[in-house]
C-alpha cells in the first residue's frame, strides 16, 4: 500500500476485532450505520455454522470521524466478539485459569495449527488458532467499507458473485461482460443465500451443502470480484510492486482460506492464441474521445500493463474446503506423536459467500489506494480537483 495503511488485531473468541485505517482524506461523509451494512453481507451465506447465530456485527468508530465526516486523522474502529461472553476465562488475559482450560493438541490438516505452535512455540494450538481464523475478516469488511465510501465520491463500484461451490458451477464469461452486465449479477448475488446469480445453480449448490453437512466435510469454491467506473491509469508498469494486478493478487490471497486468484481470464487465455484472447482496440464512438475507447472483448481483467484500462477490473479467487471438518482427518497428538483424529469444535460447511464480500472489501482498499496514489490530496475537495483535473486533460 502506498497511501493507505491499514491493521487489524484480535482473536476469534476474544473481546473482540480492532482496526486502523490511516490515509483516508478529510471531508469523507461516512457513518457507522453505512459500515454495519457492509458488515451484515458478510455474515451471511448458506453454509455458515453456529457461530454466526451468536454474532451480529456492530462497529463502534472509535476516533477519525467527527459528526459524520472523515478529519483526515487514522480511524480506528472496534467490533465486539458476542460470543467473548463464553470464552472469558479460555481467553482471559489473566493467568488465573490457565490451569482449568484444556489445551488443543491436535492440529487440522490445512490449518495454521501445526506450523504454527512450531514456530511460535506454543504448546496450545488455541494461540494459533484463535488469530489465523477468520473472523478477522469482519474487521477487514468495516475497514474495506471506508475506502468503498470514498470510491463511490468518484463513482466507482465494486461488486461480486460465487461462481462455484464445491463441483457445482455457475459458468459465466466475463470477458463479454459490460458494467451494466456486471452490476446486474451483483444484485442477483445480493439477494442469493450463496451470492450466486442463478436460482437453479443456487438450488443445487444448498443441495451439495446439504449433503457435505450431513456427510460431515467441507466445500471450498469460487467467486468473481469487480470494479466498475475507474479511470484510465491507477497503478503502473514502472515498477512491479506498483502495478494493480500484483497488488490485487497480494491482497486476495492475504484473505484466508484464498489458494488462487486469477485476474480476469488469466488462466483460461495460456493455452488460447493471441489473437483469440488479446483485447482489441476499436476507435471511440463519434464525438468522444480517448477516455471512451471501446475494446472487442475483456480477457485481461481491465488491467494492461499493471495499469487499469477503462474495462471493468476483474479478481477471481478460488476458496479451499475449509480445514475444520466433522469428518476425521488423521492428525498426530502434538505431546506424544501418536496418531490422531484432528480436532473438531463447531464450524462452517462452506463460507464461500461471506469470502466474496471479503474481496469486495479488499478490492477497494487497493483500489482506493492506488486511487489516492494517482490523485492524493489531504481533503476530498482537493481529491476531487486532482481527479477531474486528469479527466478533463485525457477529454
Ligand atoms: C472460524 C470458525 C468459526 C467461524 C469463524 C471462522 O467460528 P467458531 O470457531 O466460533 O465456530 O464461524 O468465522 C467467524 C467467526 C466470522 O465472523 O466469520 C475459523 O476457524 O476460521
Amino acid at each position: 500500500m502506498f497511501r493507505l495503511s491499514f491493521t487489524t488485531s484480535g482473536e476469534s473468541h476474544g473481546r473482540g476485532l480492532t482496526g486502523i485505517i490511516d490515509g483516508i482524506p478529510a471531508n469523507l461523509s461516512i457513518s457507522a450505520e453505512y459500515i454495519n451494512n457492509q458488515l451484515a453481507r458478510r455474515q451471511k451465506g448458506y453454509g455458515r455454522g453456529g457461530r454466526m447465530k451468536i454474532e451480529s456485527d456492530t462497529v463502534e468508530i472509535m476516533s477519525g470521524i467527527r459528526w459524520g465526516k472523515t478529519m483526515g486523522s487514522p480511524i480506528a474502529l472496534f467490533i465486539k466478539n458476542r460470543d467473548w461472553i463464553n470464552w472469558e476465562k479460555a481467553m482471559s488475559s489473566d493467568s488465573a485459569f490457565k490451569d482449568s482450560i484444556e489445551p488443543v493438541t491436535k492440529p487440522r490438516p490445512g490449518h495454521a495449527d501445526l506450523p504454527g505452535i512450531i514456530k511460535y512455540n506454543q504448546g496450545d494450538i488455541r494461540n494459533i488458532l484463535e488469530r489465523s481464523s477468520a473472523r478477522e475478516t469482519a474487521m477487514r469488511v468495516a475497514l474495506g467499507s471506508i475506502a468503498r465510501r470514498f470510491l463511490e465520491d468518484f463513482n466507482i463500484f465494486i461488486g461480486s458473485f460465487v461462481t462455484s461451490v464445491g463441483n457445482i458451477n455457475l459458468d459465466i464469461d466475463t470477458s463479454r461482460l459490460n458494467e451494466d452486465d456486471l452490476i446486474e449479477l451483483h444484485k442477483g448475488a445480493d439477494v442469493s443465500e450463496l451470492r450466486c446469480p442463478d436460482k437453479g445453480v443456487t438450488e443445487k449448490m444448498k443441495h451439495l451443502i446439504d449433503t457435505a453437512k450431513e456427510e460431515g466435510y467441507s466445500l471450498g469454491g469460487r467467486f468473481t470480484t469487480f470494479a466498475t467506473g475507474l479511470p484510465v491509469g491507477l497503478g503502473s508498469h514502472i515498477q512491479w510492486n506498483r502495478r494493480l494486478d500484483a497488488r490485487l493478487a497480494y491482497a486476495f490471497m492475504g484473505i484466508q482460506a484464498i489458494k488462487a486468484v486469477e485476474i480476469g481470464d488469466g488462466v483460461a487465455i495460456s493455452e488460447k492464441p493471441g489473437i483469440e484472447v488479446l483485447d482489441e482496440i476499436l476507435p471511440p464512438e463519434k464525438g468522444k474521445t480517448l477516455f471512451d475507447v471501446r475494446r472487442t472483448t475483456n480477457h485481461a481483467g481491465g488491467i494492461e500493463g499493471g495499469m487499469t484500462n477503462s474495462m471493468p477490473v476483474i479478481v477471481k479467487a478460488t476458496m479451499k474446503p475449509i480445514p475444520t471438518q466433522r469428518k476425521s482427518l488423521k492428525s498426530i497428538d502434538i505431546n506424544t506423536g501418536e496418531p490422531v483424529e484432528a480436532a473438531y469444535e463447531r464450524s462452517d460447511v462452506c463460507a464461500i459467500a461471506a469470502a466474496s464480500v471479503i474481496g469486495e472489501a479488499m478490492m477497494a482498499l487497493v483500489i482506493a489506494d492506488a486511487f489516492l496514489e494517482k490523485f492524493g490530496g489531504d481533503s476530498m475537495e482537493e481529491v476531487q480537483r486532482n481527479y477531474s483535473s486528469y479527466i478533463d486533460s485525457i477529454r
